[in-house]
């Protein structure tokens, strides 16, 4: 297992109701546009359910697997387990982090957090990392908070905390490069590659923007 910083700098997030094109395609093009993780996130409007998503989800998975990279779940518990996911990433409000962290030893877990106390939280709880969000304005989540900025991944460093930290909302190759300065290891985006025409550029656009 690679070293969870590793796989951090470039955290491609998306479900088929995200993309303009293809979701296979889009995920092998940012691939080779330099992507370090996936996140497989089957959600909200339009997203696929049952026998669909877990086909479209094994898919997705063998491309990760092919190329090396992560293949992490978002949410669906149940889901990780059963295709032996990388890891699994929740929200505040989705499977109790304990259960997560107990059931998944040796993955790589994320959490979602929105508020240094919640940072604090989550390093108590040993998750691997923390997804803290949203930083700038995004129309992805439709019940996204509102876009705190930098201040929260800030915040969390002045603290002295060294959890490993990806931004999460709104994130592009024009601001990726302020959440690396605040503190994160990495960003975390969906719309700024799974709506793209050309997925495999904009994430070496982003690559170049982080580095
Ligand atoms: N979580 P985009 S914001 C999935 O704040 C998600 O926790 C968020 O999509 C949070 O890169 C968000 O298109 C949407 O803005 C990110």
């Amino acid at each position: 297992m690679k070293p969870v910083t590793e796989i951090l700098p470039l955290y491609f997030i998306m479900g088929s109701q995200d993309c303009t094109h293809d979701p296979i395609w889009t995920l092998e093009e940012a691939i080779k546009g330099g992507i370090t993780c996936f996140q497989f996130r089957e959600k909200g409007e339009h997203a696929l359910a049952g026998e669909e998503m877990e086909a479209l989800a094994r898919e997705l998975q063998a491309r990760c697997k092919e190329y090396n990279i992560p293949f992490i779940i978002n949410d669906d518990v149940a889901l990780a387990q059963k295709l032996d996911a990388d890891g699994v990433h929740v929200g505040q409000d989705d499977t109790p982090i304990s259960d997560v962290v107990h059931h998944f030893q040796g993955k790589y877990i994320g959490l979602s957090v929105h508020t240094l106390e919640e940072a604090i939280r989550a390093a108590q709880d040993q998750v691997d990392y923390i997804g803290v969000g949203p930083i700038f304005d995004t129309s992805t989540k439709k019940d996204a908070k509102k876009a705190s900025g930098v201040t929260t991944i800030q915040q969390i460093r002045k603290s002295g905390m060294t959890i490993p930290i990806v931004g999460i909302g709104g994130i592009n190759a024009d601001n990726a490069k302020s959440v690396m300065d605040a503190g994160a290891e990495g960003v975390s985006l969906i719309s700024a590659i799974s709506q793209s025409n050309d997925p495999s550029s904009s994430a070496k656009t982003l690559r170049a923007a982080i580095q």
